[in-house]
């Protein structure tokens, strides 16, 4: 549908007449030279200038789409929806890393839910106190692709402290018991019948806390507050039962809707702010984004969200 849109596009180009806004509505989410990620239940779409299309692969899981973009480097997109992009994804990437690993006195132990493309396991390894990071990631594709297309993040992949499990995350975890210091769940997001479904669900939930170490920490991928306040309220509202701290943040990503993603803090014995320590973030090397002022800032929710998580 959107090749012969675009190609309905060029036809009027070179025919000299114009798009009309009629045009236009018959299949919004064709826009040439531009990428579109629309969702059609919140009516506002992203777009992303693109050169060309340059990897589309159909796994046993997803689809898998890379595009070389105009400004924004390569870009991987599953199942229509926008993972990360070279140029922006330091805002995501760090902070659903920085936050748990800085709000632990000493985590060592790192369970990465997701996260194929090897991002949030590179901003990982860059605190020397972890001694082993498991990559639970289901489909081998998204890191094979990520090695071609992403390979600032390919040195992470061959750490001797990364241990690659091909698995689905829901049953791995039932097996792991007070394992971990810190889990992340880098996940897409919780569409119907999709690998990402049960991660946004209770029971993975408290599956997570008994694989939590005794002062463990929980970070999940959350969705933007503005577009999904039900789920943020509803998440927030349950980790509160289930963890001694829970909260929500949030960081900026341009190429995300709405500009924004949150996360869920979810913490057996810290609260967010009580081990973080200026002279350990100075030594992480490389950072774009995280400061110890946005650690602290990034908890701050506009009144339209804290008055729902009440
Ligand atoms: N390592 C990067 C993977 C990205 N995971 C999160 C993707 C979320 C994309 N949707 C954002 C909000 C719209 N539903």
């Amino acid at each position: 549908m959107k090749y012969s849109m675009r190609l309905f596009s060029l036809l009027c180009l070179l025919s000299g007449q114009s798009m009309t806004a009629a045009d236009v509505q018959l299949n919004p989410a064709d826009v040439p030279g531009f990428y579109v990620e629309w969702p059609e239940h919140n009516g506002l779409p992203t777009m992303v200038g693109v050169k060309k299309r340059v990897e589309r692969c159909v796994t046993e899981f997803q689809t898998i789409e890379i595009y070389e973009t105009a400004t924004f480097g390569n870009m991987m997109v599953i199942d229509d929806v926008i993972m990360l992009t070279q140029r922006d994804n330091h805002g995501y990437h760090e902070m659903i890393s920085h936050i748990a690993l800085n709000a632990h006195p000493n985590p060592q132990r790192v369970l990465i839910v997701g996260g194929g493309d090897g991002g949030t396991l590179t901003q990982v390894l860059k605190h020397p106190s972890v001694k082993e990071v498991v990559l639970c990631e289901i489909d081998a594709k998204v890191i094979e692709l990520s090695k071609t297309y992403f390979p600032e993040f390919s040195a992470s992949f061959s750490d001797a402290r990364t241990n690659i499990v091909a698995r689905d995350a829901t049953q791995y975890i039932k097996e792991m018991k007070n394992a971990f210091d810190v889990i992340i769940v880098d996940s897409t997001d919780p569409f119907p019948n999709t690998p990402a479904e049960a991660l946004f669900e209770r029971p993975f939930y408290l599956d997570m806390h008994a694989a939590l170490t005794a002062d463990g920490i929980a970070i999940t991928q959350s969705e933007p507050h503005f577009l999904y306040t039900d789920l943020v309220e509803k998440l927030y509202k349950q980790n509160r039962e289930i963890f001694a701290h829970a909260a929500y943040y949030f960081t900026l990503v341009p190429t995300y809707p709405s500009g924004t993603i949150g996360f869920s803090f979810c913490s057996k014995k810290y609260d967010p702010f009580e081990n973080v320590d200026t002279a350990r973030i100075a030594q992480l090397s490389g950072l774009q984004y995280y400061t110890p002022e946005i650690h602290k800032a990034s908890f701050a929710l506009p009144k339209y969200v804290s008055d729902r998580l009440g």
